[in-house]
């Protein structure tokens, strides 16, 4: 079988990283075409990449009859008009989070891939593939833990851009947290409030970091997860599950320890998510082109988080901004699930 000829549509920092990925690591696909809405940069990278053509219009790299399958690492904003375009041509695409920018858009984007009968779109919520996350998930599965309760999270950034607002610490950080508790528990998530403590001084003015937030599931349990994108250190993201018959946590940082004179101890931390999810990214990258290039036979295009959970986090990460203003717990609105999907 010949080797998926993949369009990377956006390649800012985490497309051109993605792109570089597929060439060097990821086997069984290659980059044939790359997009941006800076022309230079796109093609910049074509004349990298043996045998890749930059294409200006994102929908004509869709429909561009060299292309296989679609990466989206473009804005939020335009994944709505590329999504249902890869859905018209029946390419197979792996979008960035957001799936679509509100959960209108998002809800129509789920109810038009299943009128089609296939499952064609992979949502990046990557952290599904790290080894620890995974790890974490085949204990609690195993049941050696015993029923689980709570859920505790850190998310910290050393900074983000200056565009960065206090809802996008909800919608860009949190949706992480919101797409960690479906996958561990299985569930969804009902409710939502954001508690908004003293602002870092040391934060740009007006956003409101730390967050904590504070998830209730269907099932009654309970996550809270503080949120501090400001803090200057370095790239932290911890997860503790606390369960009826013990408890376990990830996301430590502790991989070589070392001990130096005079009298120090200690190692390092991630800088930032490409670093410390850059296993997730290519784990999940060739599992996505292997189900891909075996598609056909299942109609299924995917081997992760689809549509509904993109739609899903939307839900969640939409109440939770109106809880960011009003500071109440706000209820998660959500269609059912079999409506659109069947049981
Ligand atoms: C960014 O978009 C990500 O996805 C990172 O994982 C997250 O830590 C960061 O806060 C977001 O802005």
């Amino acid at each position: 079988m010949s080797d998926l000829r993949i369009a990377v549509l956006g390649v800012g920092m985490m497309g051109a990283d993605h792109a570089a990925r597929i060439e060097a690591r990821i086997s069984g696909a290659r980059v044939a075409v790359v997009n941006d809405y800076v022309t230079e940069k796109a093609e910049q990278i074509a004349a990298e990449i043996p045998g890749c053509r930059a294409i200006g219009d994102p929908l004509d790299a869709i429909a561009d009859t060299d292309v296989d399958a679609v990466v989206l690492s473009t804005p939020g904003p335009t994944h709505e008009i590329q999504l249902l375009a890869c859905l018209e041509h029946g390419k197979p695409v792996l979008c960035e989070k957001p799936l679509t920018n509100d959960v209108t858009t998002s809800l129509d984007v789920v109810r038009r891939e299943a009128e089609l009968g296939k499952r064609l779109i992979q949502v990046g919520f990557m952290r599904r593939f790290d080894h620890e996350y995974a790890g974490l998930k085949a204990l609690l599965d195993s049941g050696d833990l015993g029923r689980p309760l709570v859920l505790h999270c850190a998310h910290r950034n050393p900074a983000v851009p200056p565009s960065f607002d206090s809802a996008m610490i909800v919608r860009d950080s949190l949706v992480h947290e919101v797409d960690v508790t479906r996958f561990l528990f299985d569930e969804e998530i009902i409710s939502i409030q954001i508690v908004k403590p003293s602002a870092n001084s040391g934060a740009p003015q007006g956003l409101a970091d730390p967050q904590i937030a504070i998830l209730r599931t269907a099932s009654g349990k309970h996550v809270d997860v503080e949120l501090f994108v400001t803090t200057g250190v370095a790239y932290e993201v911890r997860t503790e599950v606390v369960a009826e018959k013990g408890s376990a946590i990830i996301g430590l940082d502790v991989g070589l320890v070392r001990r130096n004179a005079p009298g120090t101890w200690g190692g390092t931390i991630a800088p930032s998510f490409k670093e410390r999810f850059g296993q997730a990214y290519d784990t999940e990258f060739q599992r996505w082109v292997d189900a891909v290039r075996g598609g056909a036979r299942t109609g299924n295009y995917t081997d992760g988080p689809g549509a509904w959970d993109g739609y899903a986090a939307a839900a969640v990460c939409e109440a939770g901004v109106e809880s960011l203003t009003s500071g109440l717990p706000v209820a998660v609105t959500m269609v059912d699930r079999t409506s659109i999907l069947g049981a």
